[in-house]
C-alpha cells in the first residue's frame, strides 16, 4: 500500500542530528507503519557543513536559517537536533506554523522556557515527541513492563547513576561545535540537564512523579579555553557532577549521581528499583540485559535472573533480528520514531511529549536549586 509521506527538515548535524538521520533513513525498513518520513531539508548556519551532512545522510534540500524552514509549505514535521539554546525559539515558532515538532532532550535551558514551548504546542495541537531515546532500549521498555504487571510491587528505593569520563582533562575546551554541552549558556547546566535528565526521565515513566530533591553540584575544573578561540580563557559554569536524593510523591526513596569525572565509565546508565514484591537492575553497559528478582519464586530457587532482551516477545525485538543478535544505542532512535509514526496512525499521542519532558525540567531545576540553596526543594 503506498505509504503517507511526512515530510522532515532536521535542524542540526552533530551527535543527534546524525542518530535521528539514521532513523529516518531505517525506520521503514524494519517496522510496517502508514507513514514514510521523506529527508526534505537539513538545516544549519555552515552552508558547506550542512550540504556534506545532507549529501551523506540523504536529505534534498538545505538552508542555513531555520526561520526558512518554517515558512517552507512542504515542511510538516521540525526536528530540534541544534544546541538547547535554540530549542525554545524553534520550537515555538514550528508550533505556530502548524508544523509537528520533535525536539531533542533536555527540552529545554530551564521551566520557564519549557512552559513556553508546552504551551504553544498545546495550542497549536500539533503532534510532538521529546528523544528520551532510552526509553527505547529494549531492556528499559522490558522494565517498564514488569512494573505495570505489578512484578514489583509498591517501590520503596530508586537507584540511579549516570556516569561518564570525558572532561577530566582541564585541557577539553568548552563551546564550539561538539563542545557546547560544556558551556552553560548554550546547556542550560551540565550532567543535570544533559545525563541525569535521562535518569529522571526514565524514574518517573517507571516510578511515578517526584515530589522534592535535596542535591549537591560540583564544577571541579574552574576555568577552560574556549574552543572557538584558544586563547580565549572563561569561567565554567556548569555542574561537572551532580548527586541529589528525591522523595516520590508516592513515597518511595531515590538516589540519583552523575558526573563526567568517572574514570573509566563512558556511558554508565544504570537503576535499579527495589519494591516488595521484587526487584530490577539495568546497566547500559549491558544494555541487552536485564536483571530481575523475583520475591515470589520458591525459597530454594531464589536469585537474580538475568534476562537476556533479544527474543521476539521482547518490546521492539520482533522488529530486529533472531533472539540472542543484539541491536545498539542507534536503534533506540529507529524504535523511538517508530512509535511517534504508529502516533500518527492511531491518534494516540507518543510519550514522551513536551509535557512529559516538562515534568522532568522541573526536576532538574529544583535539582540545580538545592544545589545553590543547599535546602530541600519541591518539584
Ligand atoms: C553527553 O556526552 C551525551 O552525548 C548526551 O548528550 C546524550 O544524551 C547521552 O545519551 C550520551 O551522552
Amino acid at each position: 500500500m503506498a505509504k503517507k509521506k511526512l515530510n522532515v527538515a532536521m535542524i542540526g548535524y552533530g551527535f543527534m542530528g546524525r542518530a535521528h538521520s539514521n532513523a529516518y533513513n531505517k525506520v521503514n525498513k524494519f517496522f510496517d507503519l502508514e507513514y514514510e518520513p521523506v529527508l526534505k531539508a537539513a538545516c544549519a548556519r555552515k552552508e558547506e557543513v550542512v550540504k556534506e551532512f545532507a549529501e551523506r545522510w540523504g536529505w534534498e534540500s538545505v538552508e542555513t536559517d531555520w526561520r526558512r524552514l518554517i515558512e517552507r509549505d512542504d515542511i510538516d514535521c521540525i526536528d530540534i537536533g541544534s544546541p538547547n539554546n535554540t530549542h525554545r525559539d524553534i520550537a515555538v515558532a514550528a508550533a505556530e506554523a502548524g508544523k509537528m515538532v520533535l525536539c531533542e532532550k533536555p527540552l529545554a535551558m530551564n521551566v520557564a522556557e519549557g512552559v513556553e514551548m508546552t504551551e504553544a504546542i498545546e495550542k497549536a495541537g500539533v503532534a510532538n515527541m521529546v528523544w528520551y531515546n532510552y526509553r527505547r532500549v529494549p531492556a528499559i521498555t522490558l522494565a517498564k513492563q514488569l512494573v505495570d504487571e505489578g512484578r514489583v510491587g509498591k517501590v520503596f528505593h530508586y537507584r540511579a547513576k549516570y556516569l561518564q569520563d570525558w572532561t577530566i582533562s582541564p585541557n577539553v575546551p568548552q563551546g564550539g561545535a561538539t563542545l557546547w554541552r560544556l558551556d552553560a549558556d548554550v546547556a542550560g547546566s551540565g550532567v543535570t540537564g544533559d545525563l541525569l535528565a535521562h535518569s529522571i526521565d526514565t524514574a518517573i515513566w517507571l516510578a511515578g512523579g517526584i515530589d522534592k530533591v535535596s542535591a549537591m553540584t560540583e564544577t571541579f575544573i574552574k576555568e577552560r579555553a574556549t574552543q572557538d578561540d584558544p586563547n580565549v580563557t572563561k569561567p565554567v559554569k556548569i555542574d561537572d557532577a551532580c548527586a541529589f536524593l528525591a522523595k516520590f510523591r508516592n513515597g518511595a526513596l531515590a538516589t540519583f549521581e552523575s558526573t563526567r569525572y568517572a574514570r573509566g565509565r563512558k556511558n554508565q546508565n544504570t537503576f535499579e528499583i527495589n519494591g516488595d514484591k521484587g526487584s530490577i537492575y539495568f546497566d547500559l553497559e549491558d544494555a541487552h540485559q536485564l536483571q530481575y528478582f523475583n520475591h515470589g519464586d520458591d525459597d530454594h530457587v531464589h536469585g537474580w535472573r538475568t534476562i537476556l532482551v533479544t527474543d521476539s516477545e521482547h518490546p521492539y525485538m520482533d522488529h530486529w533480528w533472531v533472539p540472542g543478535c543484539v541491536i545498539g544505542y542507534e536503534h533506540t532512535f529507529i524504535n523511538a520514531l517508530a512509535d511517534f509514526l504508529k502516533s500518527l496512525e492511531t491518534g494516540e499521542a507518543v510519550q514522551p511529549g513536551f509535557r512529559e519532558a516538562l515534568e522532568t525540567q522541573r526536576v532538574c531545576d529544583a535539582v540545580l536549586k538545592s544545589a545553590k540553596t543547599e535546602a530541600w526543594e519541591t518539584v
